[in-house]
This record gives C-alpha cells, sequence and structure tokens, in this order.
C-alpha cells in the first residue's frame, strides 16, 4: 500500500524523478540525492514500510532489500573492495525519511562508525 504522503512511495510510482540503479519486483534502488559516498545507493521496499521494526515483521521484504544492497554493489564494481549497507532508525541516527530504506555505502576507504 503506498502512503500518499511519502516521498519514496512517490519515488518508486515514478512521480518524483530519481537515477534509477536497478529494480526487483519488490524493490527499487537509486542514487541518494545526497551522497555521502563515492558510491551512495539507497534500496527501498516497493510496499511502504515505515522503518526497520515495520520491516523486520516482513522476513520476506527485508531478505530482498538485503539482497538487491549486494546487488547493486556487485553492479556498481564494489563488492570486491568493500560496502557497507546501513539503516538509520529513529532521531539519534538522523533518520529522516520514514519509508524503510537501506544505504549502499561504498567506492572509497569509509570513516568510522559513531561520532
Ligand atoms: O536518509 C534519507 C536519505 O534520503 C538521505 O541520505 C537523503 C536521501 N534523499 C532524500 N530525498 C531524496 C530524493 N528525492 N532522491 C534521492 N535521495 C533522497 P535517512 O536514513 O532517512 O537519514
Amino acid at each position: 500500500m503506498p502512503a500518499s504522503d511519502c516521498l519514496f512511495c512517490k519515488i518508486i510510482a515514478g512521480e518524483i524523478p530519481s537515477t534509477k540503479v536497478l529494480e526487483t519486483d519488490t524493490t527499487y534502488a537509486f542514487r541518494d540525492i545526497n551522497p555521502q559516498a563515492a558510491v551512495h545507493v539507497l534500496v527501498v521496499p516497493r510496499t511502504h514500510h515505515e522503518d526497520a521494526e515495520a520491516l523486520a515483521k516482513e522476513p520476506q521484504q527485508l531478505a530482498d532489500v538485503i539482497a538487491t544492497g549486494v546487488q547493486v554493489a556487485r553492479q556498481e564494481g564494489i563488492d570486491q573492495s568493500g560496502f557497507r549497507l546501513v539503516l538509520n532508525t529513529g532521531d539519534d541516527a538522523g533518520r529522516t525519511v520514514f519509508h524503510a530504506h537501506v544505504h549502499v555505502l561504498g567506492g572509497e576507504q569509509l570513516g568510522l562508525f559513531g561520532r
């Protein structure tokens, strides 16, 4: 079920432009508008799940999003050099969009976690 006021639902529906990286029956991957690494792609489930907690209740969807993230890394040529999959949840993590999404980051040496 798309949420009518959800940015990423609108991107999936093609109502807001995005730079597609790849898509599957259940997921859509596109370039982050504000890249934090040489490669920064977002992977979203096509169905609206607000956050990681909601997505975790749909194990197949969660698996599909992770599998697409790995496929993105392979397609972008960073699967051998290394990459990071990130799911921000809640205020302390700086989450800004309320449609679950996995960040695929890589293409250069990444900084450490935390502060
Ligand atoms: O990350 C939300 C991410 O979504 C953040 O890295 C910017 C990205 N973003 C926001 N709007 C767009 C559009 N229109 N296209 C592509 N990327 C976008 P979070 O984990 O919620 O902090």
